[in-house]
């Protein structure tokens, strides 16, 4: 008998702290041997000239969140999951969302219908509170963090979403006192609302006076606001999906106080700016980067530099939230082409994330590969209760990886993506470094461009505590 179902050979293993050459062991899903040489292998891949990394973690995307009368989703968990492994990763955190008046429990039990039997990927579930009211935060709250859903987001915008000062306090505590991880969605409401009326009395209703209508200043002053609560209850929070140089320099800031704050960064905020709002012309191809927060400017781009070379983001997530551009449901609905307010929110980019991370910051020299490992990779494991599971090349971790090739130069199209969209926002975008092969607890599930998990490959994973989610006087 083989002493292993599969070696890598040949490869540099890259993890958050270490390159080295060595082949990789693994049996029964497992890494169970790093080492010079290794033989006696069912199979073996051959990895020479390759980077082998830990597959990619992306613990920020919405699959199937589809609540009544909201624009329709682009992926669903077959979609999205493909997407995600022909991009190099192999574990998801999407969203399961509470609409108002439901119960937590039975919208986890829907979007377990939605993903169990149909993820190519390993998953695990965020929780989205909008509706915090003493049965949620007394009993089915604390219940669900038991049963591993360790991490909930909370919005401060949104008609549908959004928490008073009141509610965030509230639910601040419940988190402090169950154990979980706060996500916090900080852009200001009622600055959104204001900007928004007054610009659409002027006529501004192009996608573009979306980014207007929510500038830099009102993301600043929600993250403090979050943050001021979080200090306030002694919790840790993590604020997503940040833009640009206000809101990093907050949880700087905080950092610097000595607050459990943490932060998260995309694709969108290195690569787009408010002006691809303006489509060609101002046309109606800029609702294709309609976004929250919206992309701004390249200034904002060495800003998010600075944060993530300097430690302020722990971790770089996709954001992705895909909708069709045409077509029922779409970007372009009828009613979106009236007014900026109505284009849903959110673009594709699961399958992007690495490329443009890997592109822009290994290939042109601002971080190391490590770093890329890390903020891609390993500490979002280690921020949502999965490691030492998931997020590094190891013995006893799960055999999860990306087979990259760091000089393999690409143009990112449309045409070469997996997912349920019909566009993507980095179309003509070159890059160098690619993933050639993803390999999901030991099956190869995505070469060359081709997805060959079946539907149903992924397990759903239930997370421990975040270790990053003990309060400071605790
Ligand atoms: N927030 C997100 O996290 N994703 C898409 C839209 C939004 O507002
Ligand atoms: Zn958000
Ligand atoms: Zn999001």
């Amino acid at each position: 008998m083989a002493d292993y179902d599969l070696i890598i050979a040949g490869g540099t293993v890259v993890t958050a702290t270490d390159t080295m050459r060595a082949d990789v062991g693994v049996r029964g899903g497992k890494i169970v041997a790093l080492a010079d040489r290794l033989t006696g292998a069912t199979k073996t891949i051959d990895a020479s000239g390759l980077l082998v990394m830990p597959g990619g973690i992306d613990s920020h995307v919405h699959i199937s969140q589809n609540p009544e009368g909201a624009a329709r989703m682009a992926d669903d968990f077959i979609s999205g999951t493909r997407s995600a492994l022909a991009g190099g990763n192999t574990t998801l955190l999407p969203f399961a969302l509470q609409p108002r008046g439901a119960s937590l429990r039975d919208v986890v039990t829907k979007y377990h219908a939605e993903a169990d039997g149909k993820a190519l990927c390993d998953y695990g579930f965020h929780l989205i509170i909008t509706d915090p009211s003493p049965s949620v935060l007394g009993q089915e709250l604390p219940a669900l963090i038991e049963d591993g859903y360790t991490s909930f987001k909370v919005f401060m915008t949104y008609d549908d979403m959004v928490l008073n000062d009141r509610q965030l306090l509230e639910v601040f505590d419940c988190a402090r006192s169950t154990g979980a991880l706060v996500m916090v969605h900080a852009e200001g409401y009622d600055s959104i609302k204001f900007m928004t009326e007054r610009l659409e009395r002027q006529g501004k209703t192009h996608p573009y006076y979306h980014a207007v209508s929510r500038p830099e200043l009102v993301e600043r002053e929600a993250t403090h606001r979050a943050i001021s609560h979080g200090e306030l209850i002694d919790v840790p929070i993590m604020i997503v999906h940040i833009s640009g140089r206000e809101a990093m320099e907050q949880v700087r800031w905080a950092q610097q106080r000595g607050l459990k704050v943490y932060g998260e960064t995309c694709p969108q905020y290195i690569a787009l700016t408010a002006d691809d709002l303006k489509g060609l012309n101002m046309d109606e191809t800029g609702a294709k980067y309609v976004c929250s927060p919206p992309p701004r400017d390249a200034a904002s781009w060495d800003a998010i530099w600075e944060g993530i070379r300097s430690g302020v983001f722990q971790t770089f997530s996709s954001d992705h939230c895909p909708f069709i551009y045409e077509g029922p449901g779409g970007k372009l609905s009828p009613q979106a082409r009236t007014s900026f307010k109505w284009v849903p929110n959110g673009i594709p980019g699961v399958e992007t994330r690495l490329q443009i991370l890997y592109s822009k910051g290994v290939g042109e020299g601002r971080i190391t590969v490590n770093e890329f490992v890390a903020l891609t990779s390993t500490n979002h494991a280690k921020m949502y209760g999965m490691y030492p599971q998931k997020g590094s090349i190891g013995v006893g971790f799960d055999a999860d990886i990306v087979l990259w090739d760091p000089n393999r130069r690409e143009v990112i199209r449309q045409e070469i993506m997996h997912g349920g969209s019909d566009y993507t926002p980095y179309e003509g975008m070159a890059v160098t470094g690619w993933p050639v092969m993803t390999i999901l607890r030991g099956q190869v599930v995505a070469e060359d461009g081709r997805v060959t998990a079946p539907a149903g490959s992924g397990q759903f994973l239930k997370r421990a505590r975040s270790p990053y989610a003990v309060p400071k006087g605790a």
